[in-house]
């Protein structure tokens, strides 16, 4: 049963990975779709592809989410009909090494909080009151991480920017209750997407260890549960739901085999 044929979302982090993924599922939905990250020609040429083959409209925002006056002007400049947002995948994320915390480099800590704490928090802040404000039953997706339950060695702050989407996520929910907002935590566990290329600034083989051993998920696996959930009736909210591989149970049980 297709309930969002027709209704608009708003993804951030759409140039690759899982919120590429998540544009393309619900293109094939009807969605209409408002994508938004740094690459301009990412993005347009994803408009392309998604126009040609599905009934749907699509625009892009290049914008970087740490940059608030950007943000939020993209976003106030909005035309009128795609102001009527429906669905907000909260998505633009990254991680950025796998080391002790003492050693990090300043700007790679603020990066990963930049853009997973405040960058998320700007997309908040800037896209909610048009979902209010349209006065219809929407779905507000953030994307959280195992990380966000659990932390890891050499993850520290990573983990620490997926702890505080958990709660920036519940905190949303609850005072969203008496609007007509449902609010999600996805939290996925091992993804084979862009994610380990960027925490290892390009290196593909310490990119490719990591999905070693196991049959990760793949974006797709994720659009998938995204798509459920915001394909869901009126009436129903998920509000956690954390998805892993076979084989791995959260950010730390991982059975690799040999
Ligand atoms: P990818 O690297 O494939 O995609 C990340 C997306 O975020 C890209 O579209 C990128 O676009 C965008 N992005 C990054 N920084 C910025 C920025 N400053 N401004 C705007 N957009 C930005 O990784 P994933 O798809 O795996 O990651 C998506 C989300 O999923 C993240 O929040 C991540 O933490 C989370 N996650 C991933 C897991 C995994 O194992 N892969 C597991 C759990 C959670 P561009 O570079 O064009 O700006
Ligand atoms: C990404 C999952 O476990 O690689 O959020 O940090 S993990």
């Amino acid at each position: 049963l297709n309930r969002i044929k027709g209704k608009i979302a708003f993804i951030s982090g759409a140039s690759s990975g899982i919120g590429k993924a998540v544009a393309e599922k619900l293109a094939q939905m009807g969605v209409n779709l408002i994508l938004c990250a740094r690459r301009a020609e990412v993005l347009a040429e994803l408009k392309a592809k998604l126009e040609k083959e599905h009934a749907v409209e699509v625009i892009t925002l290049a914008f970087d989410v740490r940059n608030y006056q950007e943000v939020a002007k993209n976003i106030q400049s909005l035309p009128e009909k795609w102001r009527q947002i429906d669905i907000l995948i909260n998505n633009a994320g990254l991680a950025i090494g796998l080391q002790h915390l003492y050693t990090y480099a300043i700007e790679d800590i603020d990066q990963m909080i930049d853009t997973n704490i405040k960058g998320f928090t700007y997309i908040a802040n800037s896209v909610i009151p048009l979902m209010i404000a349209t006065d219809k039953v929407g779905t507000i997706v953030n994307v959280g991480s195992v990380a966000g339950e659990i932390a890891y060695p050499n993850g520290s702050i990573y983990c620490a920017t997926k702890f505080a989407v958990k709660a920036l996520s519940d905190a949303m929910r609850i005072e969203l209750m008496d609007k007509k907002l449902k609010v999600t935590t996805v939290k996925p566990g091992l993804v084979e997407t862009n994610f380990s290329k960027v925490r290892f600034k390009g290196d593909e083989q310490k990119a490719e260890n990591v999905y070693k051993g196991i049959t990760p998920l793949y974006a797709e696996d994720i659009a998938d549960t995204i798509t459920y959930i915001v394909n869901l009736p009126d009436k129903v909210q998920i509000t956690d739901i954390t998805v892993t591989p076979l084989h791995q149970s959260d950010a730390i049980h991982v059975y690799k085999l040999a």
